[in-house]
């Protein structure tokens, strides 16, 4: 699965909070490879990020659940990955957001 998506850190994978700093949204292209998710500035970029890195978020283990909590956005899904990083995502429409979240929990 890939797609257009934007994506908030909100929790370091050492469980601490992400810093003002890097709490910004920003646009992705988001690939699912190998049960790691991508997260490319377009789809032209080869994946050339280590995985591990906020920008290739390892999946084993990963819990995706829709943020019915955040408000301040629509279609947003909440994903909370082995080492206790988390992270927020938008999608452009429920259907989707509900696609990414069921791909990511089924892989
Ligand atoms: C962040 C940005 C985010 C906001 C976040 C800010 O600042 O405004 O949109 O999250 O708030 O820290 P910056 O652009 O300087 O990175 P929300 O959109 O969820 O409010 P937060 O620190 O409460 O997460």
């Amino acid at each position: 699965m890939q797609g257009y998506v934007m994506r908030k850190c909100c929790v370091e994978s050492d469980g601490k909070r992400t810093p003002f700093m890097r709490r910004g949204w920003k646009a992705y292209y988001a690939s699912l490879r190998d049960m790691v998710l991508y997260l490319q500035k377009n789809d032209q970029q080869p994946a050339t990020i280590l995985v591990g890195d906020t920008n290739a978020i390892r999946l084993h283990h990963a819990f995706a659940q829709e943020a019915t909590d955040y408000r301040k956005r629509q279609h947003v899904f909440r994903l909370k990955t082995a080492d206790w990083a988390e992270y927020l995502f938008q999608t452009s429409d429920n259907d989707l957001m509900k696609k990414w979240i069921d791909t990511i929990n089924l892989i």
